[in-house]
């Protein structure tokens, strides 16, 4: 997924990455390599252009040049457009409580995936403790009535077909009246596709509509097909309407043009991804982790956010050079505690780590805690601070006397040093340089 545009975006921040300072120049040269890489991606001509210039104009703001980091904050700026190209937040769908008929109706080109996303789209309703419904709309195609069938028994979602049925509006209003006899609370409608928009095609849906009244009119587009299927997605929403998109194939989209010019072309939301054949392979669409994939940076952004909205620039150049000291000992841990407890617990910065969520439990880092490896350490030499290699059982057994502490508490804060210790080192890494960090990020994913 996204595979192509991934790695041509990493390509282009390779002129901007581990520099300490960057140029006009520098910054120039990026967006110019993202430029391409987005018109590679089938981004929208005019999308592309507006990416580009207010890109730049945000970069080449003092804020960037004079950071301590400036890769770092041309990678936030350049994920925070993604973001919002992509469209800010999730849309959820905008359905009626469960004592009401809510009504979402599909439509799309012939073959885009809308009797697979129907059913995925009841599933994932199902999961979220709706009733949901199916209701074969889809009269032209002989074998489409059965396809809808077959997958609804697989979900165990009901399926309301009439066989040989001609009128999509009278199949509606009788399932109207199944939906309530059954305390259904969400009717997904799945509609007859063609090959191209056509007038035929549009009047019945326009007559659908107007009958069925949707909550939701959700369009279901090729993601394969980048341009046409915003093109798509811009023709259906003038002449019916849509409340949203669901991009399938997704998975199969190596470029991701048509997510990231749909909401500026159409103004309307992205709102669901098909990621696979299967059931489950459908998400909620949401725009902040696509912007981390496509840059292959894990969650990075909120990590530098988080950690400059509490420490101040001096002092996180000095975090920084700590950590990233080869041998970052129990007497610099003991002296950084107090900055890295500013940033919130350590396990909330490191969950935003791809691959590493879990690692650290929430409770690792708690105050009371914090207070006892004080103790403890206060309690070492000053060779046993510098090298916690040398501390066997004997001077655990000493140290845990002198601390109030057991030999076992003495244990456990030397491993979760060892642990924290590993990981300060692979984060200073990150935060100095992107390149570096996209390849560490590349190893957690596998
Ligand atoms: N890889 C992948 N395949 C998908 C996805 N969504 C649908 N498909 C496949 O695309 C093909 C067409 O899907 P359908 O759901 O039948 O499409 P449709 O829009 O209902 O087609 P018509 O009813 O003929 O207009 C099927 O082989 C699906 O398995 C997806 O997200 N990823
Ligand atoms: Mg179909």
């Amino acid at each position: 997924m996204l595979e192509n545009l991934t790695g041509k975006v990493q390509d282009a921040l390779k002129f901007i990455g581990g520099k300490s300072s960057i140029s006009e120049k520098n910054i120039a040269d990026a967006v110019e390599s993202i430029k391409i890489a987005l018109l590679e991606a089938d981004v929208n001509l005019r999308v592309v252009r507006r990416f580009v210039n207010s890109t730049i104009e945000e970069a080449q703001g003092a804020k960037v040049l004079r950071a301590i980091d400036p890769g770092q904050q041309f990678i936030k700026i350049l994920n925070d457009k993604l973001v919002s190209y992509l469209g800010d937040d999730k849309q959820d769908l905008q359905l009626k409580g469960p004592d009401t008929i809510s009504v979402i109706l599909l439509l799309g080109l012939q073959g885009s995936g809308k009797t697979t996303s129907s059913a995925k789209l009841a599933a994932m309703l199902k999961k979220e403790g709706r009733k949901p419904m199916l209701v074969a709309c889809d009269l032209v195609r002989p074998a489409a009535v059965e396809q809808l069938a077959v997958l609804g028994e697989q979900i165990d979602v009901p399926v309301y077909r009439e066989n040989g049925a001609k009128n999509s509006e009278a199949v509606f209003k009788n399932s109207l009246v199944f939906a309530q006899k059954n305390m259904i609370d969400t009717m997904i409608i799945d509609t007859t596709g063609r090959m191209q928009i056509d007038e035929s095609m549009m009047v019945e849906l326009e007559r659908l509509k107007k009958t069925a009244n949707p909550d939701e009119l959700l369009l279901v587009a090729d993601s394969m097909t980048g341009q046409s299927a915003v093109d798509i997605a811009k023709t259906f929403d003038e002449k019916i309407g849509l409340t949203g998109v669901i991009l399938t194939k997704f998975d199969s989209d190596a470029r991701g043009g048509a997510a990231l010019s749909l909401k500026t072309v159409t103004g309307k939301p992205l709102k669901f991804i098909g990621t696979g054949e299967k059931i489950e392979n459908f998400e909620v669409f949401h725009p902040k982790r696509i912007a981390s994939r496509i840059l292959g940076m894990g969650d990075i952004v909120s990590l530098v956010e988080k950690a400059q909205e509490v420490i101040d620039k001096q002092e996180a150049v000095k975090l920084q050079e700590k950590m990233a000291k080869e041998n970052f000992t129990l007497e610099d841990y003991l002296s950084q505690l107090k900055a890295v407890k500013k940033m919130g617990s350590l396990s909330s910065v490191i969950e935003m780590l791809p691959g590493m969520s879990g690692q650290i439990n929430e409770d690792d880092i708690e105050k009371a805690e914090f207070k006892q490896h004080e103790a403890i350490i206060l309690s070492m030499t000053r060779k046993e601070r510098a090298n916690y290699m040398i501390i066997g059982p004997s001077r655990r057994t000493r140290i845990a006397r002198g601390s109030g502490t057991s030999v076992a508490e003495v244990g456990r804060l030397l491993k979760k040093f060892e642990k924290m210790r590993t990981m300060l080192k692979k984060m200073s890494k990150i935060s100095k340089n992107p390149v570096a960090a996209q390849a560490m990020f590349s190893q957690f994913g596998k």
